[in-house]
C-alpha cells in the first residue's frame, strides 16, 4: 500500500516560532525520494490549511487551545480518511500536539477494525501535563495526556469517544525531561517510560525488545517521532533541546528494531524546527532515520 505524505506547517502548540517550516524542511531533505528508494509508493498530499498562530499568552493554562483543535480535526480528518483507504499515513509536523488528531485517527481506525494498537512516543519529554500543572501553556507537552483523557473535552473528544487511548497501548523511549507536576500524574497513571536513564542501565537493544513486546501480526504500530528525541548535538533543529539523548548509532537501532516488526502502520515527524538548525541537517538526520524505520540496512536480513 502507498506511503502517504500529509504536511500540517503549523507551530501552534509550540513555545517557539518555526516547526510550521517543518513538512517543508522533510521535503527538501528528501524524504519522497528516500522512500521510494525503499520500493514504496510514494504520494504526496501538500499541507492541510488551518488557523494562523496568533502568538498569544496562554488563557486557563492553554495557549491557543481553539486554534489547536482546528488544527487537530484536520488532521484526524486526513489521518483517518488514508487508514480507512488502507494506506500507510506519515504526518509532517508542525509541533507535537497534532499527535492528537493522528493518534485519535490511528485508535479509531483500530477499534473498528479490531486491531491491537501500540504507539511508540520516541521524545526527550513526556508530553503528559495539565492545564494545571503546566509550566508553559503549550499544548504541544500535553498531547499523551490529552488522549488518556486528561485534558480539556475539546481535545479529549477529538473523535468523541474519550479516552482514545488506554496509558497501557504506550511506550515512551528517550525521555528525559519531565516537568514536577507531570512526574507525578504519569506515575499515578502508570505509563510505560523507558527513560534515558533506564536505557543507559540495560542498551537500546534490550530496551526497544521490553517495549516491542506483544506487538504481532495483528498489532498496529503508531510511531510518534519528536526529533527532540535525539541527542541535541546531532539533531540541533528543534525548540526545546534536551541533552543526553540518543546517539546516531542508538537512534538507528531504535529504528532498526521497529521496522523489524514489519508492523508499522503511521507515523508522525514533529517538532522539527528549521529555524533553530543548521544547513536543514536535523531534517536530513531525520529522513536517514525513518529509513531505517522503513527497512533500510546495512546486510540482507531474514
Ligand atoms: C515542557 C516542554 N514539558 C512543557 N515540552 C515539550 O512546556 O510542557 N517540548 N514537549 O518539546
Ligand atoms: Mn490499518
Ligand atoms: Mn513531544
Ligand atoms: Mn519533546
Amino acid at each position: 500500500p502507498p506511503v502517504v505524505l500529509i504536511g500540517a506547517p503549523t507551530d501552534i502548540g509550540a513555545g517557539h516560532r518555526g516547526a510550521s517550516m517543518g513538512p517543508e524542511a522533510l521535503r527538501v531533505a528528501g524524504i519522497a525520494h528516500a522512500l521510494k528508494g525503499r520500493g514504496l509508493d510514494v504520494i504526496d498530499r501538500g499541507n492541510l490549511a488551518g488557523p494562523v498562530n496568533p502568538w498569544l499568552p496562554p488563557r486557563d493554562g492553554y495557549r491557543h487551545l481553539e486554534e489547536v483543535v482546528a488544527w487537530n480535526r484536520a488532521v484526524l480528518d486526513a489521518v483517518y480518511a488514508e487508514l480507512e483507504a488502507g494506506t500507510l499515513p506519515i504526518l509532517l509536523g508542525g509541533d507535537h500536539c497534532l499527535a492528537m488528531g493522528s493518534i485519535t485517527a490511528v485508535a479509531r481506525h483500530c477499534r473498528e477494525r479490531g486491531k491491537k494498537l501500540r504507539v511508540l512516543w520516541l521524545d526527550a519529554h513526556a508530553d503528559f501535563n495539565t492545564n494545571v500543572i503546566t509550566p508553559s501553556g503549550n499544548v504541544h507537552g500535553m498531547p499523551v495526556a490529552c488522549l488518556c483523557g486528561y485534558g480539556p473535552a475539546e481535545l479529549t473528544h477529538l473523535g468523541g469517544a474519550s479516552p482514545a487511548l488506554q496509558p497501557g497501548e504506550i511506550r515512551q523511549i528517550g525521555i528525559r525531561s519531565v516537568d514536577p507536576g507531570e512526574k507525578k500524574l504519569v506515575h499515578d497513571v502508570g505509563l510505560d517510560i523507558y527513560d534515558m536513564r533506564y536505557i543507559d542501565e540495560i542498551g537500546v537493544s534490550r530496551a526497544m525488545k521490553e517495549a516491542l513486546e506483544g506487538v504481532d501480526a495483528d498489532t498496529h504500530l503508531h510511531v510518534s517521532f519528536d526529533v527532540d528525541f535525539l541527542d541535541p548535538a546531532i539533531a540541533p533543529g528543534v525548540g526545546t533541546r534536551v541533552k543526553g539523548g540518543p546517539n546516531y548509532r542508538e537512534a538507528q537501532l531504535v529504528m532498526e528494531m521497529i521496522a523489524d516488526t514489519g508492523r508499522v502502520g503511521s507515523l508522525d515527524i514533529v517538532e522539527l524546527n528549521p529555524a533553530f538548525d543548521k544547513r536543514n541537517q536535523t531534517a536530513k538526520l531525520a529522513v536517514d532515520l525513518v529509513e531505517s524505520l522503513f527497512g533500510k540496512s546495512t546486510l540482507m536480513r531474514d
